[in-house]
């Protein structure tokens, strides 16, 4: 087994569509397979940069929206080195939002071109498997009301459902689309078998771009 690769698969979707609950169940049922699985999340609001992003996501302070779009790219660049590595030695990683997620949301802004948004995430590591959980508004708006984030209202995450659907035609990515209105227990077992599959194609091709 030496030498093959982790897999890059990433979790996107509207608010509320179940990412992080499904990033979790899939990560522990990887690894109860016997693939060796770790989970990332974006933004990680942990490190300098994510936390200026958190104070921004909680309204505590303002920045310029060209900045922030730069920043939530920064924190995914700043996580590179980490995620080659791991995918090198064999891990694969399960990542709950990536640059979907920041060219969906900046680009749901007024004055926004897609191609400026897509710009600061070229070159970042190519997800060999991107899992798009579909909920419609109504089945969302169910799982519990908005929360007091920056982004957390009706007029805006519909525009980010419409850019998501854009980006989903691009083929050159590797989109699967789930039904996520369904039960956690039915959602879980369609991306398990969705990246196994990913896992197995991945394991002797180079990581893409
Ligand atoms: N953002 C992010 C950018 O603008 N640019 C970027 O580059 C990036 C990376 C923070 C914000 O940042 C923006 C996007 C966001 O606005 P976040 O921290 O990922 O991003 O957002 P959260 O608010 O934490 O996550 P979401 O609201 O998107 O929710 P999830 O993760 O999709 O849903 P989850 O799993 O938390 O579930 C929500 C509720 O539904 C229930 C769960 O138990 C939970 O209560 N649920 C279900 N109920 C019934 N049936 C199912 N199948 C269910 N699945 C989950
Ligand atoms: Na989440």
């Amino acid at each position: 087994m030496a030498g093959l690769r982790g897999a890059l698969i990433v979790l996107e979707g509207a608010d509320r569509a179940g990412k992080s609950t499904q990033a979790r169940r899939l990560v522990e049922a990887l690894k109860e397979r016997g693939y060796r699985t770790e989970g990332l999340r974006f933004p990680e609001r942990t490190t300098e940069i994510g936390q200026l992003i958190g104070s921004y996501l909680e309204k505590k302070s303002n920045l310029e929206d060209h900045t922030i779009h730069l920043l939530f790219s920064a924190n995914r660049w700043e996580q590179v080195p980490m995620i080659k590595e791991k995918l090198r030695s064999g891990i694969t990683l399960v990542v709950d939002r990536y640059a979907f997620s920041g060219v969906a949301f900046t680009s749901s802004k007024e004055n926004f071109d897609l191609h400026w948004c897509k710009q600061p995430d070229v070159g970042l590591p190519k997800p060999d498997l991107v899992l798009f959980l579909k909920v419609s508004p109504e089945v969302a708006a169910t799982r519990g009301g908005f929360g007091n984030e920056i982004y957390e209202t009706n007029s805006f995450q519909e525009k980010v459902a419409k850019r998501y659907a854009q980006l989903m035609d691009d083929k050159t990515v590797n989109w699967k689309l789930v039904d996520a209105s369904q039960d956690i227990e039915n959602v879980h077992q369609q991306l398990k078998e969705l990246s196994e599959k990913a896992i197995d194609d991945a394991k002797d091709q180079p990581i893409g771009k």
